[in-house]
């Protein structure tokens, strides 16, 4: 029994206001072929189909498109619901779906109504089972009823109840199939990429390892970005596939995957991960504006993000890092010598020389004389509400309250 196991395609996302649809369709094309070429019978989708709760009509129109194609050929496809999927929106289609032997499962169910998926290979010969565990929520986990009923809830609850639920709906395999639990959870120990909803990969929804029951033939988990093992579970094949793109700075040189499962009952599966090839890269930059220029590759198209070196502020240095590199997503500036303002002796010394030093311990270069001589009448002008006497201690026990008088001062003159 071969199985494709792929999860996190969110579809609809965008990088920094770059849409990325188009990366996704041809990502999903290459999954779509990885399925045929490795000939497999069943394709397992984890979880966060889609970023956002209600798709655009496009993502919708590429997802359906995929499922429908991986699909094909007589191979089965199993779909459960991650965090970022609307469960109403995929019961809502389920029964359509389910024509086209594509199983779709919004919620956790008992073993015989829909928790455990049964599917023949394609050859009519072995039975996978499939135990679908879509992402349920601590509300979702704890009913009104428990809340009502008060009383500490113990820190371990959530995993505890994740754990029960997944043992009792594996109770529910029948023998001479092979065993796969599907799930969107966290597994405690796991590495995230910084790119998932940190709460939702925060110790509250932490799963300990032994939730995944030695009855399993193989794990196949959704909901974190990094591909990977997670640590902790012995002697069950155990993978997070990961996101298919890479979703945000924080996956910088990951490599995309999609695992091939070869799995057989009663024995451990053997995963072989295949690497995605048009997955765009990612790649961080330190440079400074004069030698910006190296880093430009003629064909690259992978998004950047550039540390630039400077000295000072500059108006349009943004503008002309994307001038030199046309993909640089995120401009972030580095000042090298900027030093902390030294705050002990604050006191004593006058508005004038706090902001002086100020300016420099920020931009690490002595401030310009004009604009400290304009701070220095502006700080003289009475003003309404707030005079001199009322500006002084701020800005001695925080000089960037300076900064937001400034900018405050510039939305009242328009
Ligand atoms: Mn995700």
């Amino acid at each position: 029994m071969k199985i494709l196991h792929t999860s996190d395609w969110h579809v609809g996302r965008s990088l920094h206001r770059v849409p990325r649809i188009d990366e996704m369709r041809t990502l999903l094309d290459e999954v779509v072929g990885v399925a045929t070429a490795e000939n497999v019978d069943a394709v397992l989708v984890c979880g966060d189909v889609f970023e956002h709760l209600s798709p655009s009509a496009e993502a919708e129109q590429l997802v359906y498109d995929a499922l429908l194609r991986l699909g094909e050929e007589e191979r089965a496809v199993v779909l459960i619901a991650g965090n970022h999927d609307h469960p109403g929106r995929w019961r809502a289609l389920a029964p359509l779906f389910r024509r086209f032997n594509i199983h779709v499962v919004d919620d956790l169910r008992p073993p015989d109504e829909g928790g455990i998926l049964r599917i023949t290979a394609r050859d009519g010969r072995e039975r996978l089972e499939v135990a679908a565990v879509p992402w349920v929520s601590e509300r979702r986990l704890f009913n009104a009823t428990e809340l009502m009923e008060g009383g500490e809830r113990p820190y371990t609850a959530y995993a505890d109840g994740m754990a029960n639920s997944i043992h009792q709906l594996c109770a529910g395999f029948s023998p001479g199939a092979c065993h796969v639990l599907a799930a969107h959870l966290f597994i405690s120990g796991s590495i995230p990429s910084g790119t998932e909803r940190p709460l939702l990969i925060s110790d509250i929804y932490a799963v300990n390892p032994t939730a995944i029951p030695a009855t399993v033939q193989y794990a196949a988990l959704g909901h974190v970005h990094r591909p990977q093992e997670p640590p902790g579970v012995p002697n069950i094949p155990c993978r997070y596939s990961g996101s298919l793109l890479r979703i945000d700075f924080g996956e910088v040189g990951q490599e995309k995957i999609v695992n091939v499962v070869d799995a057989q009952p009663d024995r451990p599966a053997r995963i072989r991960p295949v690497r995605l090839n048009s997955a765009r890269a990612l790649r961080d930059i330190h440079a400074g504006l004069d030698d910006l220029e190296q880093h430009r590759i003629e064909g690259d198209d992978a998004y950047l993000r550039v540390f630039l070196t400077c000295d000072a502020p500059q108006p349009g240095l943004n503008d002309r890092v994307r001038e030199i590199l046309p993909n640089a997503l995120q401009v972030s500036l580095v000042y090298p010598e900027a030093q902390e303002t030294e705050t002990a002796d604050v006191r004593s010394k006058s508005p004038r020389e706090l902001f002086s030093s100020y300016l420099q311990g920020r931009y690490g270069s002595p401030p310009d004389p004009a604009l400290v001589d304009l701070f220095e009448s502006m700080l003289a002008e009475p003003r309404e509400g707030a005079g001199q006497q009322l500006l002084w201690p701020a800005m001695a026990a925080d000089p960037s309250a300076v900064e937001a008088l400034e900018v405050s001062e510039q939305v009242a003159a328009g």
